[in-house]
């Protein structure tokens, strides 16, 4: 298949590209740099540095003989971004080029903008292009689970039957999010639904959980293809930030009462999904939503996780609670379902001591590279 990735220099752009041009698609990515350029204006640069997208995509053909096509603009570019989709003709597009930080999106009123414009405009100029040039191409969409928020009744998947009066009807099921980097994945799921009931578009919407890991089968043949690995305060999730605080005696920063629960899942396991996505579309013209996690925690069960791994290597390490800088429940019911990819032939990893040991070993080895000014929150929801 012809598969296009928007945000291919990302922390799962370029191993799903590196995934997918291994299993014989024709893959080509597109990036701006946005993550980067964000990351090194907030001083949140990735542990580990990568090459640039071109570097990559050269090192990866080299040890594989394996193309892969790089485009660098920005996709709220509408008239390049259609070209591309004319010029290729996907069969998928796989559409990760948003602004990924809830902290982010935090930050400000400027910060705010950025996320809602480069976020909604990327999506509707998906949808446009789609639409105008490849009607029959499959979007595959990485929302995240932070759409629902943490909601007193079971997470379905992507809609909910309502009885209402003796009658009942489907509707997206209600969403919630938590800061303005979710509500924008709110939105784009909005659109998306919009443009597939009345255009014909088909889509897969995948509600994400935080991702974890550094290895993959492509990932760990060179140094070089290592994904992006943030550890800070905005960049960074609380999996990697756990590590590195691990890796430099600072205690784990549970944010209060750390009853706060999510759906985790490795990085292997999202570019199994993805490809599960991709290799099985929906009918023609439908939008099905998936729940994209493999393992639910709350945050004092990952810092045990992550103690009993650093015990494994021979590092002692404590638990704190710091004060919260969001505003969430920190003790909730969560109770989600994640079914379709696990029919689909999903076969989960899952967040062994061994994993994380491996993953906090990357790290070690990485330990000068640690800047511990970047730890503690410098965002306050309020
Ligand atoms: N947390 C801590 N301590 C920390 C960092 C985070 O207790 O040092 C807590 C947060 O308060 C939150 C939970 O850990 O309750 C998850 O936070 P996170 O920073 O790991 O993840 P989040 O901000 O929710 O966002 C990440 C990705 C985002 C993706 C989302 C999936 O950055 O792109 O959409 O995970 S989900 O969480 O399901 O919405």
């Amino acid at each position: 298949m012809n598969v296009l990735i928007l945000g291919g220099d990302g922390y799962l752009g370029w191993p799903t590209a590196m995934h997918l041009a291994a299993a014989g698609h024709r893959v080509h990515v597109v990036d701006n740099y946005l993550r980067r350029r964000l990351a090194l204006e907030t001083r949140s640069e990735a542990l580990i540095p990568t090459p640039d997208l071109n570097d990559r995509a050269e090192t990866f053909r080299r040890l594989t003989g394996t193309a892969t096509g790089v485009s660098i603009f920005d996709v709220t570019d509408a008239a390049r971004l259609s070209a591309l989709v004319e010029r290729f003709k996907p069969d998928a597009l796989v559409h990760y080029a948003e602004q990924p930080s809830a902290p982010y999106s935090m930050m400000g009123q400027d910060e705010a903008r950025l996320t809602l414009e480069n976020n909604i405009r990327s999506t509707f100029n998906v949808a446009w292009a789609v639409m105008t040039h490849a009607p029959a191409c499959h979007i595959v969409k990485l929302g995240t689970m932070g759409e629902y928020g943490t909601p007193d009744i079971d997470i379905e998947e992507g809609f909910l039957t309502v009885e209402h009066k003796g009658r009942s009807d489907t509707f997206l099921y209600p969403r919630a999010a938590g800061s303005l980097y979710h509500t924008s994945k709110i939105m784009d799921t909005d659109l998306l639904w919009f443009y597939s009931r009345l255009y014909g578009l088909t889509v897969t919407d995948l509600m994400q959980g935080p991702v974890y890991g550094l290895s993959t089968i492509q990932a760990d043949l060179d140094p070089a293809l290592v994904p992006n690995f943030h550890y800070d305060d905005i960049f960074g999730t609380v999996i990697n930030r756990f590590l590195v605080q691990s890796a430099c005696g600072i205690p784990l920063t549970v944010y209060g009462k750390g009853g706060q629960t999510r759906g985790y899942i490795n990085i292997r396991d999202t570019l199994r999904c993805i490809e599960l996505a991709v290799t099985n579309p929906p009918a023609r013209g439908e939008m099905r939503i998936f729940n994209q996690f493999t393992e639910l925690f709350s945050i004092l069960e990952i810092a045990d996780r992550v103690r009993a791994a650093a015990t494994l290597l021979g590092l002692t390490v404590e638990v704190q609670s710091v004060p919260n800088p969001r505003k969430e429940k920190e003790r909730h019911r969560y109770v989600a379902h994640a079914d379709s990819l696990l029919k689909l032939g999903l076969e989960p990893h899952r967040m062994t001591e061994e994993a994380l040991a491996g993953m906090l070993e990357r790290v070690l080895q990485h330990r000068h590279l640690i800047d511990t000014r970047r730890i503690m929150p410098r965002v306050r929801w309020s």
